[in-house]
């Protein structure tokens, strides 16, 4: 099966044996491209089923990998270069291993080359290597494709420099590429959940001290994520001038109560009593964080106890707060929602991700999850005249090396 160009496909091809066949294409177009045998990692995208943007205010959030991922064939050189070439964008570029770049250049391999500057930095010798890319996380569709770009970078350089991580010291090195390097302000969400993802489970993640709960999806549930297919795109100006807002708001609380030092541990009585002292659309972002981190604690329990209707009842709430509150939706992922509600099958809708455009999750019944699909892909396309891609998926595996054999 050709890797270049590949469609977005109705049901990910990633896991299980075609999963495998990709990996297998990765090494044959790693040995033929280097002549050299490669080791092959693989990082999955993920999509939050709720907790948005309160991961920088140190809360909570309750992402699941899914079932797109990278990949990422690596091999040794003697030459002490480092050559990356990627298979979706069909292009190499090289790096000196001895003269690693200090900041990003607006370009794909800002990801791969940003990893390993920041694991060089922390005074792991870095030999030359060759790297091949290739991925199925659409991309800019707010699914976490750059944070499974890293991760699978980040696992084979690491492996290939001798360096062990745990799980969350490597997302953590993941998260500074991204802060540092490519100078996204993002939170560590992403590069959690695609390290530490695991089978059939979301988890909820305490983004204050990293722990977290698995919780398990019932395997009558699928995970609908329908594409509205406008492009996010928050390393731009929206994500900053978001977070600024709640930390500005955070600050205010601050001023009264000292030990307020993020959003995490503000209330939203203390919004009823020094909001007046913020700026409207900071409140307005405050009051969705504070609400958010209850609702995802509440949505986990919920879950747990197999409490479906009231997870579904969260999201849509969650929505509602993202969308009116915060501001981070769009004209075309609030119509898949509403467009959403009345069909069989539907647990919960909400838009995912970093917001203003890209994937709603919708929690379906699984034997309706195709007749879901189908209905609102056609509703959607009615109402806006845009053909909406969807994925019916399932909650995966964290980021691992593959086994391919010889
Ligand atoms: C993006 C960021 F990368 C995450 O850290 C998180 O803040 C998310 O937006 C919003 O919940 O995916």
């Amino acid at each position: 099966m050709p890797l270049h160009g590949l469609e977005p496909a109705q049901q990910p091809a990633f896991q299980g044996e075609s999963g495998m066949r990709n990996a297998a294409t990765l090494r044959d177009l790693h040995r033929s491209r280097f002549g050299a045998e490669p080791a092959v990692f693989s990082a999955p995208g993920r999509v939050n089923l709720i907790g948005e943007h309160t991961d920088y205010a140190q809360g909570f959030v309750m992402p699941a990998a899914i079932d797109f991922a990278t990949l990422a064939g690596i091999s040794p050189r003697s030459d002490g270069m480092i050559v990356i070439y990627s298979e979706n964008y069909a292009e190499e570029r090289v790096f000196d291993a001895a003269a690693l770049p200090k900041q990003a250049a607006g370009h794909w391999s800002d990801y791969p080359i940003g990893v390993t500057a920041i694991i060089a930095g922390e005074g792991h010798a870095i030999p030359g290597f060759s790297l091949s890319l290739w991925g199925d996380v659409p991309l800019g569709s707010g699914l976490s494709s750059s944070a499974s770009v890293e991760v699978a970078s980040a696992l084979a350089v690491a492996s290939l420099a001798g360096v062990r991580y745990s799980g969350p010291a490597l997302a953590l090195v993941c998260q500074r590429a991204e802060n540092e390097f490519v100078g996204a302000n993002s939170g560590i969400m992403d590069q959690f959940i695609s390290v530490n993802g695991a089978e059939d489970h979301a988890l909820l993640l305490d983004c204050r001290d990293l722990t977290f709960k698995l919780v398990p999806i019932p395997a009558d549930v699928a995970l609908v994520i329908a594409n509205t297919m406008v492009k996010h795109a928050h390393a731009g100006g929206e994500y900053g001038t978001r977070r600024a807002e709640v930390e500005a708001a955070c600050a205010v609380i601050a001023r009264h109560r000292p030990e307020v030092k993020f959003l995490r541990d503000a209330t939203v009585e203390d919004l009823e009593r020094w909001g007046n002292e913020m700026d409207p659309n900071a409140l307005k972002r405050a009051r969705h964080v504070i609400t958010e981190n209850t609702r995802t604690v509440a949505a986990a329990e919920a879950l747990l106890r197999g409490n479906l209707a009231e997870v579904g009842r969260l999201m849509a709430e969650a929505h509602w707060s993202y969308s009116r509150d915060f501001e981070a939706s769009c004209i075309e992922a609030d119509e898949m929602v509403e467009l959403a509600q009345d069909l069989p099958g539907l647990i919960g809708a909400r838009l995912t991700g970093g917001g203003f455009g890209g994937c709603t999750i919708n929690l379906v019944k699984r034997e309706q999850a195709l007749g879901f699909a189908k209905t609102l892909a056609g509703r959607y396309a009615a109402r806006t005249g845009i053909n909406p891609d969807f994925h019916i998926c399932h909650a995966s595996g964290g980021a691992h090396r593959l086994d391919l054999g010889p």
